[in-house]
């Protein structure tokens, strides 16, 4: 047995800028550590984000206090563990913290230390991280959302929804999956260029144009997969997430312009941009309290769109269940921080896989070079990851991880199901 000798925990910064924690978990003379990332359209359900709110030196941002808690309390609590016991390390930090958002502690206190503390187990078995999940044999690799045009709460330029993003659908590896999004970014920016808008990016590294309406951004995809080479909705289809929550005020939703409508109106106009774009995914299509919506929506498609909760559901158990019985979706996003530990994350994954929903693991906006998300996704057959474009290190961190994965299991590498 491995046993865990201490943790030490540092202050970082993220790929906002912003203070975040690092996590060193130690056992004899091996140590592994992991980054937390941070959101900004964030679910009101999600795990608690601790920051020393009152520290002017760092504006209310750093993570000072999360850190000694690691350093002192955490790290006397994991003392003599066993470093491959990732349910009894979890299990202790849930305890310690005691609350129900992991308000105590903070998930990002927590979960950096669980993320370090499953590196380590790997490393010490010799074994890659993405083996050291449930899955044990016949891995897949995950399909990428690679966003290609930033707006909402991720951009400044005015455009209501929040990510759109492209899936090789016909891509056979994912070395190829990455090459046929390349394809597609370089042609989008010519088009932008020649059209006279900016090209800088947003916080996931899609372009970010000072465009303001949803059917213009759509326009400019289409064309560009066109002008790769691509059939749009075979090849490659176009995918959004809305983050409604941003969007909704006295249950009626500003989505498809800046007029707010109900929410009958809004699933006609959806309805109309589905069949318009062949778009094949939507991800929180109404805001994180209105199930009615939801289940109104998810059967006007016929079940024939991929319709992802992610505010909705805030990788929380008890959420999905609720989400299940009233058929609201059909698949589900999973972010470690939205839940905090690891053994949890696995546990709504696993749970959603047996429902016949999609797994899609997800970065946040504020992400790191951490590349943990990656492994996560072969190690626990997830049928897609959402990662950012192709640009920003802490983006392409995580594509490149999967290259990686994808080399190591050499022939054996297969594509997941969409
Ligand atoms: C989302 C995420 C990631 P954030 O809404 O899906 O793309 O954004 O991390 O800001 O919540
Ligand atoms: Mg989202």
């Amino acid at each position: 047995m491995s046993k865990i000798n201490r943790v030490v925990a540092r202050q970082v910064y993220d790929s906002r800028g912003n203070p975040t924690i690092e996590a060193e978990v130690f056992s004899k003379n091996l140590s592994a550590s992991a980054i937390c990332p941070s959101g900004a359209s964030t679910g009101t359900f999600e795990a608690y984000e601790k920051r020393d709110t009152n520290n002017k030196k760092y504006i209310g941002k750093s993570v000072l206090k999360p850190v000694e808690i690691i350093n002192n309390l955490i790290s006397k609590k994991l003392k003599n563990q066993n470093i491959h016991d990732q349910e009894k390390i979890d299990s202790i930090l849930i305890k310690l913290d005691g609350t129900k958002q992991k308000t105590k502690l903070g998930a990002n206190t927590i979960l950096s230390v669980s993320m370090a503390a499953k590196k380590l187990s790997a490393k010490i078995k010799k074994i890659p991280l993405y083996k050291n999940f449930f899955v044990k044999k016949n891995f897949k690799l995950p399909y990428p959302l690679m966003n290609i045009i930033n707006g909402g709460a991720h951009a400044d330029n005015g455009l209501r929804i929040q990510e759109f993003m492209i899936r090789p659908d016909k891509a056979r590896s994912f070395s190829e999956s990455v090459r046929m999004c390349f394809l597609v970014i370089n042609e989008l920016k010519s088009l932008l260029k020649k059209n006279q808008y900016s090209t800088n990016v947003g916080d996931e590294g899609g372009f970010a144009p000072m465009i303001s309406d949803n059917e213009s951004a759509l326009k400019l995809i289409v064309q560009a997969i066109k002008q790769s080479g691509f059939k749009n909705g075979k090849d490659i289809s176009i995918c959004l997430d809305v983050a409604a929550n941003e969007l909704m005020k006295k249950e009626k939703y500003s989505i498809h312009s800046n007029k707010f409508i109900n929410v009958d109106q809004t699933i006609k106009k959806y309805l109309k941009l589905i069949k318009k774009y062949q778009i094949k995914s939507i991800e929180d299509p109404f805001s994180e309290d209105d199930w009615n919506a939801w289940t109104k929506f998810l059967k006007a498609t016929n079940n024939n769109t991929q319709i992802i909760g992610d505010d909705l559901f805030v990788t929380n158990l008890e959420r999905l269940k609720v989400g299940f019985l009233n058929l609201s979706a059909n698949s589900i996003l999973i972010k470690l921080n939205q839940i905090g530990t690891v053994t949890e994350t696995l546990e709504v994954i696993k749970f959603a896989q047996l429902i016949g929903f999609k797994t899609i693991i997800s970065h946040r906006s504020g992400d790191t070079e951490d590349t943990f998300i990656a492994d996560l996704a072969v190690g626990t057959n997830s049928n897609q990851i959402k990662t950012g474009s192709l640009a920003r290190s802490e983006r392409i961190a995580k594509y490149n991880q999967l290259i990686r994965i994808e080399e190591d299991l050499g022939r054996r590498a297969k594509m997941n199901k969409i």
